[in-house]
């Protein structure tokens, strides 16, 4: 029984039909609608066999406050944040966000991935300040207490390092999603709009550039362009309904929706209103794109679309034999809105359109789902985002024959995962 595929922002609603979840192989398609599970699990329970009264029904379970700020269940103490190889130092490191764990949108705090080019400084808030000057008519000196007497706004929105997936020349094909991917991730955002503050100060006229530096020892600084410090930029303090963690920028961070994940300054202590990028760093300086004329790609701020499929992700395996699993993944866009996602089991030869979740936001992460019912055989799994703006995500080559193999940033090109015949997942080695 195939039943009609959800439309667009609609989550399946529909109940499989009993005895078409018993069915097995008589699917004609590959994509099926609806939704149906494995019957081992029916299969299981009709025997009684998982009726019996575990142990942890026999005992009180443990009281309130312990502990007092919840951690997750210790069953699930592999879903943590990994490096991708050992760094030399701990300090100038990046860990990667478990996205092949992930559910829905909203990356938990204690999975969000980190970048810090010299450590998570430790700061106290009572001491922490923001400076506004430069270009300004009055130049300004913030507490957090008063900061936060603002108007604030919230917003959902992802962040993702530019040198997320490095796979410009080659793949590793030891990575799973977590390695390929995981420099991402997609939070409820709580603070004051940029512009709110600039009109605390009143911008000069010939303010074009907002520099925002931070507080680490790296003393991180990145130049804004006015236009985005005046459109959706926010100086943020709240992350998914607690304050920022150490590891995002606690006590204050710049929030630029749709930027590259550096230039969202974390442990945000200055801004300077200039009429110039301030670009002087080496560090910052490399955010470029190499071209194969040998010219460099600059100020390639926003992020453009790109999706990945984190379950069946490569590691993974379809552990029940032939018969329906569910692909399911995220998409996102620098420019806005996800419009679709389309999903393929056969290496891009034919497209189908996975279901959004909503709410389908502007620069934040969409989660995507398509019906799949495996055949047994090998199958090169992808999914292609394409945003509000028309632009469709680009495959590999395609990607390759405008920017060449040089650049490190920036690769956007459609991920693919190999399933073999014994249900193992693995990244696709071309
Ligand atoms: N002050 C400061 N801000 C910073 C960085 C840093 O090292 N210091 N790293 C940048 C980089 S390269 C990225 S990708 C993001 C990472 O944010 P996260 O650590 O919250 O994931 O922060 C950016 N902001
Ligand atoms: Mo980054």
């Amino acid at each position: 029984m195939v039943k009609p595929h959800a439309v667009k922002g609609t989550p399946s609603q529909q109940l499989p039909d009993r005895r078409a979840v018993l069915k097995t192989g008589a699917a004609l398609s590959a994509f099926v609608g609806g939704a149906s599970v494995p019957s081992l699990s029916m299969a299981q329970a009709a025997t009684g066999l998982s009726l019996t009264v575990p142990e942890w029904m026999k005992v009180q379970g443990r009281g309130i406050l312990s502990p007092p700020y919840g951690v997750p269940s210790p069953f699930e103490k592999d879903v943590v944040r990994r490096q991708r190889e050992v760094r030399v130092t701990d300090t100038a490191a990046t860990s990667f966000s478990p996205l092949q764990n992930s559910f829905g949108t909203i990356t938990p705090n204690g999975l969000c991935f980190e970048r810090h080019h010299a450590g998570v400084p430790s700061i106290d808030p009572d001491r922490h300040r923001l400076v506004i000057h430069g270009l300004v008519e009055r130049p300004l000196v913030l507490t957090m207490d008063e900061l936060m007497r603002f108007p604030s706004v919230s917003r959902i929105a992802f962040l993702e390092c530019s040198g997320n997936t490095p796979n410009w020349k080659s793949v590793n094909p030891d990575f799973g999603v977590q390695q390929t991917h995981g420099l991402l991730m997609c939070c409820e955002w709580t603070g004051v709009l940029l512009s709110t503050l600039l009109d605390e100060v009143g911008l000069g006229p010939e303010a074009k550039w907002v520099l925002a530096e931070g507080a680490d020892a790296a003393a991180m600084t990145r130049s804004v362009p006015i236009a985005k410090a005046l459109d959706d930029a926010m100086v943020v303090y709240g992350q998914n309904g607690e304050r920022l963690r150490p590891e995002q920028g606690y006590p204050l961070r710049l929030l630029l929706p749709g930027y590259e994940g550096n230039m969202n300054i974390k442990w945000l202590r200055r801004l300077k209103l200039g009429d110039q990028p301030f670009e002087t760093r080496e560090e910052t300086s490399k955010y470029t794109d190499l071209m194969p004329d040998g010219k460099a790609r600059q100020f390639t701020f926003v992020m453009e679309a790109k999706s990945v499929i984190t379950r069946p992700s490569g590691g993974q395996r379809l552990s029940g034999g032939p018969g329906f699993y569910e692909i399911s993944g995220l998409a996102w866009s620098g420019h806005g809105r996800i419009d679709r996602v389309e999903v393929s089991t056969d290496g891009g030869q034919s497209w189908h359109e996975a279901q959004l979740q909503e709410p389908i936001l502007s620069k934040a992460v969409v989660r995507f789902r398509a019906p799949w019912r495996w055949d047994g055989k090998s199958a090169l799994l992808q999914s292609r985002a394409i945003d509000e703006t028309g632009y469709v995500q680009p495959r590999h080559g395609e990607l390759v024959d405008v920017r060449g193999v040089n650049s490190f940033y920036h690769y956007n090109a459609i991920q693919t995962w190999s399933v073999n015949p014994d249900g193992k997942v693995a990244i696709h080695v071309a």
